[in-house]
């Protein structure tokens, strides 16, 4: 007998070689994966922008409640604005808000105040999270809100990098004017912003490497 409420779970079955196969090319797709700072204008329609947000409204999250708001513009207005707001942010982020620690840390990514790609990229994805819902007026609460939304994030970039689009996990900070230009309600923080399209021809990434299987993991078999 099964429980009121549920189903069978319709289970993907892959044979032991197959398993293997998938789990090492996978691996290999998404370590291709790079934080990207050279855009292309080159459109990208909101169909391909609405898969990706929904592959990320997949994720799990605390008790099921998909605390979260993924806002999608591409409204050359809105994004002059974010533009604008996050440099006057990030100027004073690298004009004294920033540890010298920390500034040296970046100048392997040569990055600056500067941020272009807020205006160039055809589209911007601003994930906020929230904080509790609100159901006619009334308080309802959600459950690791952080973790849920930070697990979304990582669905949302892997579904761009599948799609053959690039982003940039851009943190301006702080980060509440995103909160009052797109109009988000009270319950609703801004947690990641993410310019989402293709790479100019000429983009450049820096050289790193990923730290290795025996740096990041520990076996206890
Ligand atoms: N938010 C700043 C600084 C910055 C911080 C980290 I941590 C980075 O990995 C990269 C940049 C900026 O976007 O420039």
């Amino acid at each position: 007998m099964m429980k009121d409420g549920f189903k069978p779970y319709d289970a993907q079955r892959f044979s032991k070689e197959e398993t293997a196969k998938r789990a090492k090319a996978y691996y290999n797709f998404i370590d291709q994966r790079r934080s990207l700072r050279f855009f292309s204008d080159k459109w990208v329609e909101q169909e391909v922008i609405e898969h990706i947000i929904m592959a990320a409204s997949s994720a799990p999250s605390g008790a099921h409640k998909q605390p979260w708001t993924f806002c999608a513009v591409s409204n050359k207005e809105i994004k002059a604005q974010i533009k604008v707001a996050a440099e006057e942010e990030e100027y004073t982020n690298y004009n004294g808000r920033m540890s010298d620690d920390w500034l040296e840390d970046l100048k392997a990514f040569d990055t600056d105040w500067h941020k272009e790609f807020l205006e160039i990229a055809p589209w911007l994805i601003i994930v906020f999270k929230k904080a509790y819902d609100l159901k006619d007026g009334q308080k309802a609460k959600n459950y690791y809100v952080n973790e849920s939304v930070g697990i979304a994030c990582g669905f949302l970039i892997s579904a761009i990098h599948h799609a053959g689009l690039v982003t940039l996990t851009h943190t301006p900070s702080p980060m509440n004017f995103l909160q009052k230009i797109l109009n988000r309600p009270q319950n609703e923080r801004p947690f990641l912003l993410l310019p989402v399209g293709y790479p100019t021809d000429d983009a450049v990434v820096p050289e790193l490497s990923r730290k290795s299987a025996d740096q990041v993991i520990k076996y206890f078999t």
